[in-house]
């Protein structure tokens, strides 16, 4: 776990700076647009989507310098979308990351442009890479913007979550939910390592398959760390979901259930990988981490 911790610290450290590349600091008007955008980039997340990015290019021995621009991108997407995620019409929150809210510190109007201006400078960091050929750059944007925007995607995941409020779902209903608001852009990320590494269409097939898992197993203990961790060690609201009358694994199997279910959806996720003649050692690593993470 030692040289996960470094490797994960290698792709905060590479993400975020090309992350300053793209949103430096300024004092170009609009300021306060500019400060919300990077009050909520540089919040401290957990740089989960560039990490499984970065693993699985590296797995396929993709150069580093060639992942950062749509690690960056990935980070950028997410970012949008918990600003968006946190607006009163939304989930309603004044924590995010540890610290106050976007709208809550610049108000609501800005923080919807700068969601705004973080989703579309993420597909142009991805435009502008240079290092790598057209076509990969044209691949990784249409994958990328699929994985958002499709009825299967995470803004569709978004809507049925919020649709499903005060309502008892089906199983295949909480998973539809869970694959579209979180799975997608999970997916996005690992298949993006997978498409800057040349993968194969079989070894895409198979990450495809981790990567579906994985991004199961990230929403499930999320629900799980919703109801028993405090929200100074998530930095957001912990809660909110039983709150809310979210529709989640424990609300519908109970905790100890909602835990074998983890270490069942793990095992899948690992087995989708053994058909990868590559190392995936940090692949079953990340795995374990996302299994076991307290935040
Ligand atoms: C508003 C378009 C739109 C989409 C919202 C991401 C999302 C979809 C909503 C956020 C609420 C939520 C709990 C979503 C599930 C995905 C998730 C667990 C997000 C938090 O991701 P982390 O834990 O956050 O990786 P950090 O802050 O570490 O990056």
């Amino acid at each position: 776990m030692a040289e996960l911790t470094e490797f994960i610290d290698t792709v905060r450290r590479l993400t975020d700076a090309k992350l300053e590349e793209i949103v430096p600091r300024s004092d170009v008007e609009p300021i306060r647009l500019h400060e919300a955008i990077r009050w909520s980039l540089f919040a401290g997340g957990k740089r989960i989507r560039p990490a499984i990015l970065f693993a699985v290019g590296q797995t396929f021995n993709a150069a580093f310098d060639n992942i950062s621009a749509t690690a960056a991108a990935v980070e950028m997407i997410h970012t949008y979308s918990l600003i968006h995620d946190d607006l009163p019409a939304m989930d309603d929150d004044d924590m995010r990351r540890g610290k106050a809210t976007c709208h809550k510190k610049f108000g609501e109007a800005t923080a919807i442009l700068a969601g705004d201006v973080l989703q579309t400078l993420a597909f142009k960091a991805i435009a502008d890479d240079e290092r790598l050929p057209a076509d990969t750059r044209i691949k990784l944007i249409s994958m990328i913007a699929a994985a958002a925007g499709t009825p299967s995607g995470m803004v569709a995941g978004q809507q049925l979550d919020l649709d499903a409020e005060g309502k008892t779902l089906s199983i295949a209903e909480i998973e539809q939910i869970h694959r579209g608001k979180t799975g997608a852009m999970i997916s996005a990320s690992a298949l993006a390592g997978a498409i800057i590494g040349n993968a194969s269409p079989n070894e895409l097939f198979a990450i495809e398959n981790y990567a579906s898992n994985l991004g199961l197993l990230f929403q499930i203990t999320d629900d799980l760390l919703d109801i028993t961790q405090a929200s100074e060690t998530l930095g957001k609201t912990a809660g909110k979901d039983v709150t809310a009358e979210k529709a989640t694994y424990p609300s519908h199997f109970g905790i100890e259930k909602t835990r074998e279910m983890a270490n069942q959806i793990h095992q899948q996720a690992c087995d989708a990988l053994s058909s990868i003649s590559h190392n995936t050692e940090l692949l079953h690593q990340l795995a374990d981490l996302i299994l076991n993470r307290t935040r």
